[in-house]
Order: C-alpha cells, then sequence, then structure tokens
C-alpha cells in the first residue's frame, strides 16, 4: 500500500514518544513511513526529504522533535504539504522548548502543532487520518468507529473509582 504519511524524526531517542502516532494509524489502517531526519545532523537529508515529499506520494507529514526542535519549520518550508508538529518532551526543560520551537512558525509557512509528547504523537497520528478520510470514506468509518468505541468506554464506566 502506498504510504501517504511520513513520520520523521529528529532522533532515534524520539522513537519511543513518536510510536504513539504509528499506533493509531496502525489501528485504523493507514500506510505510513517513519524516517530518522535531522535538522541540526542531518540537514542535506533534511532539504532533499522536503524537496522529494510529494513526488514520493506522501499527503500528510508529521515531524517530532525535542529541544531547539526546527525540523518541523524547516520541513514546512521545503513543501506544500501539511506538516504536523510534535514537541518531543526534553529532559532540561520538559518540552516548553520543543514546543515553542514548533508552535511560533512565522506568517506565511503554517505548522500544525500538537501537544507536547506522547498525547502530541497520537493526536498527530489521528489528525493524519482524519485529513486522509475526507478522501478515503472506507477510513472515515473506520475513525468514526474508533471514537463511539471511545465515546462508550466512558459512558459504560463513569464511576472514577472503579478500574
Ligand atoms: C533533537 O534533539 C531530537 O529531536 C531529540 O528530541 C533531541 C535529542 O536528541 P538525541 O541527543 O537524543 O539524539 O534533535
Amino acid at each position: 500500500m502506498q504510504a501517504k504519511v511520513a513520520v520523521i524524526m529528529g532522533s532515534k531517542s524520539d522513537w519511543p514518544t513518536m510510536q504513539g502516532a504509528a499506533d493509531i494509524m496502525d489501528k485504523l489502517q493507514v500506510a505510513y513511513e517513519v524516517e530518522v531526519v535531522s535538522a541540526h545532523r542531518t540537514p542535506d537529508r533534511l532539504m532533499e526529504f522536503g524537496e522529494q515529499a510529494v513526488a514520493r506520494g506522501f499527503e500528510v507529514i508529521i515531524a517530532g522533535a525535542g529541544g531547539a526542535a526546527h525540523l518541523p519549520g524547516m520541513v514546512a518550508a521545503k513543501t506544500r504539504l501539511p506538516v504536523l508538529g510534535v514537541p518531543v518532551q526534553s529532559r532540561a526543560l520538559n518540552g516548553m522548548d520543543s514546543l515553542l520551537s514548533i508552535v511560533q512558525m512565522p506568517k506565511g509557512i503554517a505548522v500544525g502543532t500538537l501537544a507536547i509528547g506522547e498525547a502530541g504523537a497520537f493526536n498527530a497520528g489521528l489528525m493524519a487520518c482524519q485529513i486522509l478520510a475526507n478522501n478515503d470514506p472506507a477510513l472515515a468509518e473506520r475513525l468514526e468507529a474508533f471514537r463511539q468505541a471511545q465515546t462508550e468506554t466512558v459512558l459504560d464506566n463513569p464511576d472514577p473509582r472503579e478500574e
């Protein structure tokens, strides 16, 4: 199956966080590719990735990075594809550095910034599915079923003292 989503990240150390994006896409049967592309350690590869992303058939890019997190913004600067940025929780500043690096884009180049850490990674995967579902009725059905099941889980067990 042609992968329509690329999940890129600044380092292998980001994978435990970014895996959340992969998990929800696995659940909703959306094909993706995963790759380490570092804005600082492999800048030429980043430029190449951004230039080739459309030709490779991607429709959405999820980019996770921590600290001086320039990856999402720089890849957005090199492609018209929507970029979803995930601030990875850093050790020194708990991800506030990552968040502010990703969210404060200059007018004219957009990055959709998600929450810091695992919730952000999961929601980036979910949002990628929601974008693709606009042109994929079967995926839209799977998304509706996921949301319904989530709602029922809460409604079926509203007592906070119970597991
Ligand atoms: C960023 O620096 C990466 O996205 C990662 O979150 C952070 C630390 O990278 P490592 O030193 O663990 O490779 O570029």
